[in-house]
């Protein structure tokens, strides 16, 4: 479909049309619509635009992630889709794999995310393995790679919700999440949850990653002593509970 540029929803729309090249593609699950239009309705209200919350906690996650031995970034249907370019840019700055691992079961598709992102210049790619599981869960997100999740002190899970990010936690990893649904159990369970569109949040984040690379550990620390991830939520909550005087967007 094509959209006109002068449209006032243009890039929202462009955004779906993504979502569903990705669903035809066979890399987004149906199911991805979903929640892509859950996602959107979250973003409206917070007005489609990166907030003081949100440029925090992406600050707080950027200090984990240089501060991991063994970083990793989870990858499914929808952020395959809506972030290829920055996915791969994240993996290359951290120095850190891909690792594909998804809600709704399918080698076949587990296998067009990877040829899709060997595509667009990465093959630093993990896929799930079917001898190594994470503890704690029983969905198909339990099938993790021995050199990625498994390894990992601290996972960046883009997008999703579900009892990933509390079996990551019991298994003693640290989790940064991009959610703009603060009330998922994603959100209230990670370390770090970025309440924001993950096309908006992925680029400050490897903005600010390529800013802090040469902070020392300690500046680091401060920075990450600093944050307080229920604190950081409450103040989205309070975003949403305000009334919405001028807001059509
Ligand atoms: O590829 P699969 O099989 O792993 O499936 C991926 C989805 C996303 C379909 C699966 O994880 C799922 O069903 O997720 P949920 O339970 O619908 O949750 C998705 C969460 O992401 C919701 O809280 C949405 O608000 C949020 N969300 C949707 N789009 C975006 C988003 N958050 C940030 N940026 C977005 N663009």
């Amino acid at each position: 479909m094509k959209i006109p540029k002068s449209h006032p929803r243009y890039k929202s729309l462009m955004t779906r049309n993504r979502i569903v090249y990705g669903v035809k593609k066979g890399i987004t699950s149906p199911h991805g619509l979903i929640a892509h239009g859950r996602g959107e309705a979250f973003d409206y209200i917070l007005k489609e635009k990166t907030n003081e919350f949100a440029i925090n906690s992406i600050q707080a996650a950027a200090c984990l992630l240089l501060s991991a031995k063994h970083p990793i970034i989870s990858v499914n249907g929808n952020s395959a889709i809506l972030s290829p370019n920055n996915s791969i840019k994240l993996s290359k700055i951290l120095n850190c794999p891909l690792e594909i691992n998804i809600f709704h079961s399918s080698n076949k598709r587990e296998k067009k995310i990877k040829k899709y992102l060997e595509k667009k210049g990465t093959s630093n790619i993990l896929l799930p393995e079917k001898n190594t599981t994470l503890k704690y869960l029983d969905s198909n997100r339990k099938y993790i790679n021995k050199n990625g999740i498994q390894k990992a002190d601290v996972v960046f899970v883009p997008l999703e919700d579900g009892d990933r990010a509390a079996a990551l936690i019991k298994n003693n990893k640290k989790v940064i999440t991009i959610d703009l649904n603060p009330y998922s159990r994603t959100s209230q369970t990670s370390t770090i949850s970025i309440v924001d569109n993950l096309i908006r949040a992925l680029p400050l984040l490897n903005k600010t990653l390529l800013d802090y690379k040469n902070k020392s550990k300690k500046e680091l620390n401060y920075i990450l002593k600093k944050y307080n991830n229920e604190k950081n939520l409450d103040n989205v909550i309070k975003l949403i509970s305000k009334s919405p005087s001028n807001h059509s967007l």
